[in-house]
């Protein structure tokens, strides 16, 4: 009996570290991402409603620690997206309704590179048609629900758009953390 009690006090325990642990993860998780960045799958995003031209824009992420968003993949593509649709964005089909993103061509010949540090975009997620220089000196891109699908589409630099900021989430914070998380499992 006393046997069973132990193993119960152990498994209790037990569970409760997990929970403790948990409990942990999830706080740290959170505070990933600093203000005004809020985590948007494993990212930190930043959503400025107020209207920018691409290159105000691209400033104002960098003044923010971050940077213009860039889609990594399918996942992060549809994370972002009901994200901006809950903030009322990329509603309306349309190049109207966009966000800038931080890919562009300016000074190359229409060879899109990201904003940041000029290499070239791993998942570059055109819509149909695009990009078609129509203007033709659409050299910033912006993210839409255009063409009959969301997605990537070239623009001129000059279009009012809101803009969406993205910063990664903190990995060293997370180190130091697993640390402690140790600590309180032992
Ligand atoms: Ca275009």
């Amino acid at each position: 009996m006393v046997r069973y009690q132990l193993i119960i006090r152990i498994m209790t325990k037990q569970v409760l570290s997990v929970l403790v642990l948990l409990a942990l993860a999830l706080g740290i998780h959170a505070k990933n991402c600093t203000s005004p960045f809020s985590q948007v799958g494993n990212k930190c995003y930043y959503v400025s409603l107020e209207k920018a031209n691409w290159h105000v824009a691209d400033r104002s992420c960098r003044k923010l620690g971050g940077e213009l968003m860039v889609l990594d993949d399918q996942q992060d593509k549809l994370l972002i997206t009901k994200h901006l649709n809950s903030l009322g964005l990329l509603t309306i089909p349309g190049y109207e309704d966009s966000v800038w993103v931080g890919i562009n061509c300016l000074g190359t010949s229409r060879s899109f590179i990201l904003s940041k540090n000029g290499s070239t975009v791993p998942f570059l997620d055109w819509v149909p048609l695009e990009p078609n220089n129509y203007t033709p000196e659409e050299d910033c891109v912006g993210f839409a629900d255009f063409n009959g699908a969301y997605g990537y589409h070239d623009i001129e630099c000059k279009f009012q758009f809101p803009f969406v900021c993205q910063r990664k989430a903190g990995e060293d914070y997370l180190c130091l953390k697993k640390e402690l998380f140790t600590e309180a499992f032992f």
